[in-house]
């Protein structure tokens, strides 16, 4: 394909700052031990905002070519809004990614489709490139819904994108049902979603733009099933991993076999 393979780390509310230099300084030490050349790949993490920092310094001062971001953002620029982390703050300290409605934040926080569609304006104003998280639940699965509902998610979010700013999107698939469940897709149903979900962008924009969307495959990835669901899933580009990102071998692992 065209599109560079991309596996991103999301660390969920995991490793403290402490715990994210020991594994970043592991991670850069197994891929230069295996010779992982970067220009096959993209990487990126996604620490909780204390262990940002942490991650920045290791990149700036060993000019790792790991890029990193969040996982949540706030909608506003700044002011009274306690608790808030904004966008512009994020690209301070030179993050690349935010998630955006992953589905967590919607079941947890009820993160609203109107919230999402301002998250993303907010990533995209300050540089960012947001990473949009869709994926249907159990019961769409079984009702055989699922394809629409995933596309339906990406519309709702992305209808009043200009060409532009979809061009800079990244879609993470990602069926709630197989997430942190150790349940996959498989190679099949991961691909039949990101071909839909491309297919609705061609619809949208041109085949051009399309083309240059990145979708990734998320839930219950591993080192054991990555290879299978890369080689068969033609239109997916990489993984968002959750669990499986926390060690730095199996994170290693999982990089090196998204070619
Ligand atoms: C899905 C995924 C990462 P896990 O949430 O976003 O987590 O790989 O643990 O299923």
């Amino acid at each position: 394909a065209t599109r560079k393979p991309l596996v991103v780390g999301n660390w969920k509310m995991n490793l403290d700052h402490r715990e994210a230099t020991y594994f970043v300084q592991k991670l850069a030490w197994l891929l230069r031990d295996a010779h992982f050349d970067y220009d096959d790949c993209d990487i990126a993490l996604l620490p909780p905002f204390t262990s940002i920092r942490s991650v920045q310094v290791l990149v700036d001062a060993d000019k790792l070519n790991i890029r990193y971001g969040a996982q949540t953002v706030s909608v506003t620029a700044q002011g009274a809004f306690t608790g808030d982390v904004s966008a512009d703050m994020l690209s301070a300290l030179g993050c690349t990614y935010v998630l955006v409605g992953h589905s967590e934040r919607r079941r947890y926080y009820a993160d609203d489709d109107a919230l999402l569609v301002d998250q993303v304006r907010a990533v995209l104003a300050a540089g960012m490139t947001p990473i949009l998280c869709v994926g249907e639940g159990y019961e769409e699965r079984r009702e055989g819904i699922e394809l629409d509902y995933a596309v339906g998610q990406v519309d709702d979010i992305t209808r009043d994108l200009s060409e532009e700013d979809a061009a800079k999107l990244i879609v993470a698939y990602e069926p709630v049902w197989a997430i942190g469940t150790g349940l996959v897709a498989t190679p099949q149903s991961a691909q039949d979603a990101a071909a839909a979900i491309r297919q609705h962008f061609t619809h949208i924009y041109s085949a051009e733009t399309a083309q240059k969307i990145r979708i990734l495959y998320g839930g219950s990835v591993t080192a054991s099933n990555a290879t299978l669901l890369m080689n068969e899933a033609h239109d997916m580009d990489g993984f968002l991993v959750g669990g499986a990102s926390l060690q730095a071998e199996e994170f290693a692992s999982i990089i090196r076999l998204t070619l």
